[in-house]
């Protein structure tokens, strides 16, 4: 029999709206969500990829416990009950010893996050977090200290803006479909996109302007452009009066970064800087300067994330159409709650609240404490400070190859007494496990349903399309039976998915059977707009929007420290990562049909600096920084800056179980140094130098 199933893809964590169709328990088609407009009935490769997942045999098929070595690949196949008995025993053992904040849950966020929270709070450990400090976490800090809300809370306005500003934000490649077609349509309306990368990548070969810019120098042309716009009286004077604080201080501190000093440092010439101020201004306030998903990462992170944001407020854009929006919740909607929440219950109190990262205590004061500071993960199990870490539960996250410096994480995780991780694929973290429990796929399950807040706001659902191909259980259902053996099943009031939807929908007045229609319940017919003129709703003690921001100032971070210069040494790189089309991360390169589409990694180098080297194209070459070296093929090209180097993050897989992606091509963390931004958390993921030479 037939039938049609409205989900969310999850193939990346965009989570895509989906229709799926079902005959005999196969999959027949997936396609974009047609209720979803922006959605133009497509997906990405990947999602058009999901049932190379679905049935893929070198995924993991049922619980595991380690009987050789860690990473040796050495593994019993065990029933559910067995594989969590001992995962419940060897805990006890441990928190006996060392206490329940001995263990870290980390994860990337997902629909049950909800409930994972539940389980650590339950379980009495302050040690959560999730993978956003090692995306944007410090595009999140820089958020809050200017608004008070986090990047979470705003989005972008693409299919209205009349010009977009794009910094390594390759989005034609690292693909949102939705954000992909807005913006599409709004150059096919005369929109222009500006690319400012030191790399040609699909998004600078789809732009109107393009800036091959120094790598690591963003924040100087940021400089400059406040610059101009301020000298030239370009900014929406209106909008700045009535909305930010601190605009004089800014005016000062900007006056000696001009065009002409910011050539010096970019490369970009000065004139250029000038006439791309000057269009914006024009275009104002349906102008965006896109903050960013991680693109530089340089340690200055914090501040190249403020100067982005702050640009937009001098255009007057936020909260503009065609401009960043704040993102409107169930409240705004006229609703009286969301959904219900399980780890809003109340908790034994916990004996320790000192967290392993410091995060909203004494090391990142400032960084934010729901999804915590995860680079210091392998620091805090390495130096056992605050005290010993002895336990890792790894949902949907793969600190190994995910946190820079591989062989820093291998020696962390070599001192733990247990790992145990709640996956789909054999990966980093599955292969060096103790214990592999095997989540169903999201074909094959259901999942708590999610709050989508925007200018529309809506709960989404995903429903389970066909039978689990093997013995894999829903991570709701794994995370309730860990709990009950550790003796907090109290916390978990569900049986089945069932239970979990109608409790999550109590004070919505939903029901689970109006989502059957559209996959979806719009919580507003017409998008929710602040009033620009005064129903702004800035969360700072000014009301304002804080360009020398409290936050910061209070924890003793100056709002505007002097820009510091950036040099690349001579015989050296800067080391550069990024996604492709085809690929989900370090999570897809084992899939067969994305395998084939990117099987490796090559090195991206300048062809003058190549020549300089003897490197010939498609040559093997070794790349080495102070933690790592690897050896891969070159791509020897004139689309790359002189002072940088490239590589596809996610390759150099090492389970010997994948045999597509079994060492093909080099891991970026082998190479990158654990260099992080020290206020907002977030590692500076192309601000390692390397040499490179002839294999
Ligand atoms: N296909 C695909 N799409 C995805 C994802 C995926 O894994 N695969 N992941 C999703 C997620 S979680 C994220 S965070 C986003 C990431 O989205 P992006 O940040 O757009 O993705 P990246 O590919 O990491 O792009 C980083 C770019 O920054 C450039 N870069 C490096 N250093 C500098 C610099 O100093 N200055 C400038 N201006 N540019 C620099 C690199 O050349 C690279 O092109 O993508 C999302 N979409
Ligand atoms: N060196 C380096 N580090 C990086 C980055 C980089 O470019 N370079 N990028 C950073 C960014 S932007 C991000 S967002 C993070 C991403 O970091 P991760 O979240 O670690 O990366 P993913 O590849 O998305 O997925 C991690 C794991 O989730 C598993 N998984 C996928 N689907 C499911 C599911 O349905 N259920 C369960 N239980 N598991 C599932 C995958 O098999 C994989 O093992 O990495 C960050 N760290
Ligand atoms: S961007 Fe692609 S892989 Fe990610 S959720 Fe959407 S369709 Fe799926
Ligand atoms: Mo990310």
């Amino acid at each position: 029999m037939k039938k049609v199933v409205y989900t969310l893809c999850f193939m990346c964590s965009i989570r895509c709206p989906i229709k799926v169709v079902v005959e005999d328990d196969e999959i027949v088609s997936i396609e974009g969500n047609p209720y979803v407009g922006a959605m133009k009935g497509g997906v990405c490769p990947k999602g058009a990829a999901a049932t190379g997942l679905l049935n893929d045999t070198e995924r993991l098929q049922a619980p595991m416990i380690r009987t050789g070595p860690r990473g040796s690949g050495q593994w019993k196949r065990v029933s559910w009950d067995e594989a969590l008995d001992y995962t419940a025993e060897k805990c006890k053992e441990i928190f006996s010893k060392y206490g329940s904040k001995s263990a870290v849950w980390c994860e990337r966020t997902n629909f049950i996050t909800d409930l994972s929270k539940t389980f650590t709070k339950a379980i009495g450990t302050p040690n959560y977090f999730t993978h956003d400090a090692l995306c944007k976490g410090s595009v999140n800090t820089a958020c809050r200290s200017l608004f008070g809300y986090t990047d979470a809370q705003i989005s972008v306005d693409y299919g209205n803006t009349k010009h977009i500003v794009l910094y390594g934000r390759n989005i034609f490649e690292a693909i949102e479909v939705k954000a992909v077609n807005n913006l599409l349509d709004a150059m096919g309306k005369g929109a222009k996109l500006t690319y400012v990368d030191p790399r040609v990548t699909i998004t600078a070969a789809k732009s109107t302007r393009y800036l091959m810019i120094r790598p690591g120098t963003d924040l100087a042309l940021n400089y400059a452009l406040m610059n101009v716009i301020i000298k030239e009286r370009l900014f929406d004077a209106e909008y700045v009066d009535r909305w930010v604080d601190g605009f004089e201080k800014l005016r000062t501190f900007v006056d000696r970064y001009t065009p002409e000093w910011a050539e010096e440092e970019t490369g970009i010439p000065a004139n250029e800087i000038v006439a791309l101020a000057q269009e914006l201004g024009e275009a104002k306030p349906s102008v965006i300067f896109h903050y960013g998903y991680r693109g530089a990462n340089h340690p200055n992170e914090i501040y190249f994330r403020r100067s982005l944001l702050i640009l937009n407020a001098l255009m007057g854009s936020i909260e503009a159409k065609g401009g960043i929006f704040f993102k409107k919740g169930p409240k705004d909607a006229g609703h009286k709650a969301g959904l219900r929440n399980y780890s809003s219950q109340k908790f034994p109190k916990m004996e320790d609240t000192r967290r392993f990262d410091g995060c909203g205590q004494d090391k990142y004061p400032i960084a934010d404490p729901a999804h915590g500071v995860g680079g210091m993960f392998p620091l805090a199990v390495l130096n056992e400070d605050p005290y010993p870490i002895k336990v890792l539960f790894a949902f949907r996250f793969d600190p190994l190859y995910s946190i820079p410096d591989l062989n820093q994480n291998l020696k962390a995780l070599e001192k733990l007494d247990l790992i145990v991780s709640i996956d789909i694929n054999w990966g980093g973290i599955t292969w060096m496990s103790d214990v592999v429990l095997p989540e169903s796929t999201f074909l094959e399950r259901s999942d708590p349903i999610k709050m989508f807040p925007g200018l529309k706001p809506a709960p989404y659902r995903r429903v389970q399309c066909v039978t689990p191909r093997y013995d894999t259980k829903p991570g709701w259902w794994i995370v309730k039976a860990l709990a009950e053996r550790l003796g907090a099943g109290e916390y978990f009031p569900y049986e089945s998915i069932e239970d979990i939807w109608n409790y999550q929908l109590a004070d919505l007045g939903l029901k689970p059977e109006d989502f059957e229609a559209k996959g979806f319940v719009e919580l507003s017919d017409k998008p929710i707009w602040w009033d620009r003129k005064d129903g702004l709703k800035f969360k700072p003690p000014s009301g304002k929007i804080e360009f020398v921001s409290s936050l910061m100032e209070e924890h003793g971070f100056p709002s505007f420290p002097p820009y510091e210069k950036l040099e690349t040494p001579e015989s050296t790189f800067r080391l550069m990562v990024g996604r492709c089309a085809a690929h989900t991360h370090v999570a897809t390169q084992n899939n067969p049909y994305l395998n084939e589409l990117v099987s490796e990694n090559v090195l991206w180098i300048n062809n003058k600096k190549a020549e300089a080297l003897g490197i010939k194209n498609n040559e093997m070459v070794e790349v080495s920084s102070k933690v790592g070296k690897g050896t891969l093929r070159a791509f020897v090209t004139d689309l790359i800056h002189p002072e940088a180097v490239f590589i596809l993050h996610g390759f150099g897989h090492q389970e010997a179980g994948c045999t597509r992606s079994y060492k093909r091509g080099v891991a970026d963390t082998l190479l990158q140094e654990h260099i992080m931004d020290t206020i907002g958390g977030s590692p500076a993921l192309d601000h390692t130098l390397v040499s490179v030479k002839k294999a």
